[in-house]
């Protein structure tokens, strides 16, 4: 049985993280504004009682993007094999029922890779003491009591936990030994993306390459590497911000946890440990990482529409425009600004004016590369910068986002209205991104006199001839 949910006030409150927010990279990546929609995923809950399923589900609704299917009993769920894969996220089943599971079909579910949570009455605290990784069942990741408001309330933060680490990149410099595949089954386990690299070289590379890799697990030692020297050499390059580390290793004296944080680990274990540790270890790495990420968005994001704000244009726009003037480039910028936008919110309210401003940014976030910068700098004003545009190429993007504004059906209260907007574009020399903003804002004052709806360009031929491009 399917059931689709919408998430509620209550819960947007409680997992602010858990909703569509974007949570975007900082600094340096000109990220494209609108976060990627998560494709759904499936909670198995499997549980004799319609009751206890139903108190399951209430919780559940919490969380956005999930879905459930219900089952009284294992056996049942093993006949619907397609929800022994993804898009199931985890299998929530009454403990009892595990219990009963002999060693074979225990293979079977570690084979399956599927987080399971067992469900358990009688602790008030809704949490046991013990933990629930017994060394032949690694999947049997948690043990909650959902007869408790607690314990449902953990259930709901586990498993909104398991879906959040989906969204975690890390990558693991170790040697090919026992240890790392146990360590890779724990973090798959847990949802983890997992990238195994073979040198530091490799590392590094990808690094640069994939920015959402944030988490590096340093081993003993790689190729002819020790453990220490790999994490100083990640630190010579990344800083603490931008890349978190937890070495691990399977020797050590009193002195190795030292050495290891001295050289920039932002923690460090030593085998053996459980899994269990293993795991909390992390997730202290990732929460920390979230809220980085959840700080740089909230100072370098527009609220209401998910572009790039003021602060970010004039940030990066101005490392932007430094580094086209040393490489004799020309910098486009455009200025954007709705056409009598006062009118909509006069007529049909702020609400429906926010709708356009979030629509209008969606068009322009869809519209630019990742290495441009699209930001809302004012209410119904936008500013974009690229570099390297033909002029034909500037004329092509800008008259194509007119029109594609223009034509962008709104409707409010039942009355069609059409939305328009003027542009100032310009790539004439500057001696500032100010300046060079200065010159489009008065274009763009230039496109209202003469009547809206339309775009003002001046453009001077670019300055040097190399890489010259044109808009998708
Ligand atoms: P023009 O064609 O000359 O640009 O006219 P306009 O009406 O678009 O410009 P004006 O500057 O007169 O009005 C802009 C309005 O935008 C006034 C302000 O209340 C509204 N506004 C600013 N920020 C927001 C916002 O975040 N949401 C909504 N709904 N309105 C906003
Ligand atoms: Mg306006």
């Amino acid at each position: 049985m399917y059931k689709n949910f919408v998430l509620s006030e209550k819960a947007r409150l409680l997992f602010p993280g858990g909703n569509a927010v974007p949570s975007m990279p900082e600094d340096f990546e000109f990220e494209k504004s609108q976060a990627a929609v998560a494709p759904e995923q499936r909670v198995v809950i499997v549980h004799h009682s319609a009751s206890a399923r139903a108190n399951i589900l209430r919780e559940l609704v919490a969380i956005d993007g999930l879905y459930t299917v219900e089952f009284s009993d294992l056996d049942e769920l093993a006949a619907n094999e397609e929800c022994l894969s993804p898009p199931t996220l985890c299998v929530l089943v009454e403990e009892r029922q595990l219990n009963r599971l002999s060693s074979e079909q225990k293979i079977q579910w570690i084979q399956r890779g599927l987080p399971i949570v067992g469900l358990s009455h009688g602790d008030k605290f809704g949490f046991h003491e013990i933990a629930p990784y017994p060394n032949d069942f690694p999947n049997f990741i948690e043990c909650i009591n959902c007869d408790c408001s607690l314990g449902l309330f953990k259930l709901l933060e586990c498993v909104n936990r398991i879906r959040e680490n989906g969204r975690h990149q890390i990558i693991v410099l170790y040697p090919e030994t026992v240890e790392r595949e146990y360590l890779v089954r724990i973090l798959k386990t847990y949802r983890f993306n997992v990238a195994i690299v073979s040198s530091i070289a490799e590392a590094l590379s990808l690094l640069e390459e994939r920015r959402d890799f944030r988490i590096a697990i340093v081993g003993p030692h790689l190729g002819t590497m020790s453990g220490v020297e790999l994490i100083r050499c990640l630190r010579s390059i990344h800083n603490h911000d931008r890349l978190a580390i937890l070495g691990l290793s399977d020797r050590g004296t009193w002195s190795t946890a030292q050495r290891y944080l001295r050289s920039g680990a932002n923690d460090f274990l030593l085998f053996p440990f459980s899994a269990e540790e293993f795991y909390f270890r992390l997730l202290n790495i990732v929460r920390t990482i979230e809220i980085i990420e959840r700080l740089t968005s909230a100072a370098t994001r527009d609220h209401l529409t998910g572009l790039h704000n003021r602060r970010f244009l004039f940030d990066l726009g101005s490392k932007l425009f430094a580094s086209t003037q040393r490489g004799q480039i020309a910098m486009t910028a455009g200025m954007v600004d709705i056409d009598h936008f006062k009118a909509i919110n006069d007529t049909f309210g702020h609400e429906a004016g926010n709708d356009v401003l979030r629509r209008i940014a969606n068009i322009l976030g869809n519209r630019f590369r990742k290495t441009d910068i699209v930001a809302r700098i004012g209410g119904e004003e936008f500013a974009i910068l690229m570099v390297n545009m033909s002029e034909e190429g500037m004329r092509d993007c800008f008259e194509s986002l007119r029109q594609r504004i223009e034509s962008e059906p709104f409707c409010f209260k039942g009355v069609p209205v059409q939305v328009t907007a003027s542009f100032g574009v310009t790539n004439e020399p500057a001696n500032s991104l100010e300046e060079l903003l200065e010159h489009a804002d008065r274009l763009l004052y230039l496109a209202k006199n003469k009547g809206r709806n339309r775009v003002e360009m001046h453009s001077v031929p670019a300055l040097s001839s190399t890489g010259i491009r044109s808009m998708p």
